[in-house]
Order: structure tokens, then sequence, then C-alpha cells
């Protein structure tokens, strides 16, 4: 085997190593990454339901066959609540948050997720993914952890990462010290470096924005994007748009080749005023990791990682990708969108 050949697992103990402590922090990322194997192995059957039993049916051998989203939830769960590493979690999956069993020890980390988001396009075989978001507990003592110890500002996050299930599956994460991103080898189910140091450009040329809400926004974002694809663009033209809808794929093209992904408040649903994306689980982690490549995330008006987040379903604009383009678009929101 080539010497050079740098696995998840190799990378994950020559940080800790370099940072030093007593591996706890390792032992709840590489249960992260177990449990990203066992996800990526029942997305990749996930056009086969239909024919095996389908959702809430049985199946040939009589088990009930669960919804992916579920099925993800509970891996993640079931991975990360025995190992005595981690106090407290929460879901998107999830309405309160996930307390450790009686009969498991607990530990210093807090772990938060989106267990596969995208999970409407399951069915059309487009690429879905998991995000996470790790902090270290606030709350004293060696019990379970509280929600105030998930209530914590993006900026104090530990680590934060994502794993796309796509043409290939893919872990990017960051630990505060730059990005990398790993391909999942199936022959040998091992992540495998193949993005170092991954760099977002200053500047892109791909927009990412589900435009049929165009009538719903608000002007400044309107006359943002009208600007991106008038003359009075002379930085970049023409823009190329993007948008899978699926925002872990979204995510991940723009941070490698560039560009501003938006999810901006609408007035579609009256609920959901200040967009769809949530702060927890989608808005912070990929926040942290594009601060990490040298991008930029905010809801136009403030940067993601600043807030304090009030409730843990809460939800909140989100302008992420390449730095000069979210500065720019915050230019729009300033003057037209308060
Ligand atoms: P989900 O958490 O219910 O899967 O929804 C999140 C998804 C994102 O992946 C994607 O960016 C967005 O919803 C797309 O929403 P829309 O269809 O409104 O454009
Ligand atoms: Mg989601």
């Amino acid at each position: 085997m080539n010497e050079n050949i740098v696995t998840l697992e190799r990378h994950i103990l020559e940080e800790q190593r370099k940072y030093g402590g007593r591996g706890d922090f390792s032992s709840v990322l590489s249960q992260l990454v177990f449990a990203a194997k066992i996800v990526s192995a029942q997305v990749s059957k996930a056009g086969l339901v239909d024919i095996l039993g389908n959702t809430g049916d049985t199946n040939i051998q009589g088990e009930e066959v669960q919804k992916l989203d579920a099925y993800a939830n509970n891996v993640f769960i079931n991975a990360l609540n025995y190992i005595g590493r981690v106090c407290v979690m929460a879901s998107e999956e999830e309405r309160d948050i996930i307390l450790i069993p009686d009969k498991y020890p607990k530990g210093e980390y807090v772990v938060m997720f989106d267990p596969l988001d995208g999970s409407s396009n399951v069915d059309a075989g487009v690429s879905i993914g998991t995000i996470f978001s790790i902090y270290r507990r606030k709350s004293k003592g060696s019990g379970n952890g509280d929600v105030e110890d998930c209530l914590q500002p993006g900026y104090s996050q530990y680590a934060a990462g994502y794993i796309i299930y796509s043409t290939s599956t893919i872990f990017v994460y960051t630990t505060g010290a730059g990005v990398n991103g790993f391909t999942l080898d199936p022959a040998v189910g091992e992540f495998i470096l193949s993005y170092p140091d991954i760099r977002i450009p200053e500047r892109g040329k791909i927009y990412s924005i589900n435009e049929g809400y165009y009538n719903y926004w608000k002007k400044g974002t309107r006359e943002y994007i009208d600007y991106l694809k008038s003359d009075e663009n002379t930085i970049k033209k023409p823009y190329s748009l993007r948008y899978i809808g699926s925002l872990v794929a979204d995510f991940h093209r723009n941070l490698l080749y560039g560009g501003i992904f938006l999810y901006p408040e609408d007035t579609k649903d009256p609920k959901k005023p200040t967009g769809k994306l949530r702060l927890l689980y989608e808005a912070n982690p990929l926040a942290y990791v594009v601060e990490q490549a040298g991008g930029y995330a905010s809801t136009g008006y403030e940067r993601i990682l600043d807030i304090k987040p009030r409730d843990l379903h809460q939800r909140v604009p989100l302008i992420i990708g390449s730095k000069l383009d979210v500065l720019e678009y915050e230019k729009f929101a300033k003057r037209n969108n308060m």
C-alpha cells in the first residue's frame, strides 16, 4: 500500500497527536464515520425499496421498512449514545433534545445533526447528505446535558462537517484548522483523503437559489438576483444557475468551484417568514465549514456564526459561499430588505 494514503481514521489519529487530548473527541468522530458508512450503504439501496418492501410496509423478511430519514436518525443516535463521550444530542428529526440512556456514561460533547437532508430527493436518485455539528458541553457535572448546551452560538463549534451520498460518498469536516474531504472506497470500506485543505474561491460564477419563489422574496433579494444577470454586473458575467434542491450537494459543489447559495426569507409560507433552513442543523455547521475554507455565511444582515440560538428548530435565512459574493448580497439586503 502507498504509505502516503491518508485514511480518515489516520487523519483523526494524527490530529489527536498534534493537539493532544485523551481521544474522547476522536472517538465521537470515529462513530460519525461508522454511522456514515451504514447510512451510505442503505442510501445506495434506496431505489430498491419498492421492490424489497416500501416504507411503513413489511419487507419480504416480514420486517417493517423504515423511512430512510428515520433510519439515518436512529443510526446516528445509536452510534453515539453508548460511547460515554456525549452528554446530549439534538436532531432535525426530533422535537426535543436526545438524552443519553441511563445505562450509559455521559461525556463532554454535544452533537447535533440533520441525519438525512434533502430526503425528498431520494426517490429520484438525487444526492442527499448528513450535516453535523459538535460542541463542548457548558453544563456542569457528569450527567446528561441540557437544552442550553445545544443553544450555543455557532462560533463556539468544536467541529462540524457533512457527508454527501452521491456518485461517491464524501465526508468533509473541520475542527477549526482547515477543511478536508475524504471519499469512501467501497471496496475496502475506508474514507480516503481526496480533497486536502479545501479553499473556496473568493468569488464564484455560480448562484444557487430556488428562483420559483422570486415573487415572494424581499426587494433586496430580487434586486441582487436581477443584478447578477444584468449588464451592471461587470465583475463576472454570466453567473450560472445551479440548484439541485439538496443543500449538501449544492453547498459542496459551490465549496469546490466557488459560488453563492441562497435560501433567503420569503413570504411563501407566513409561518416560516425567516426562510426554511435550520440554524442548528444546517446553517451553523455549514457556516463553520465555509469560513474555515475562506468563505462566508450570513443571513443578509449578520454573520450566521454570531447568532445566539433561541430554540432548537429555529429557522434562518442562509446566504453562504464565496466571501465576496455573500458580502455583495449583504449590501443589497441591508439596503432594501430590512
Ligand atoms: P429538508 O431538511 O426537509 O430535507 O429540507 C431542506 C432542503 C435542503 O436540502 C434544500 O436546500 C431545500 O430544502 C430546498 O427547498 P426548496 O424545495 O424550498 O427549494
Ligand atoms: Mg434538512
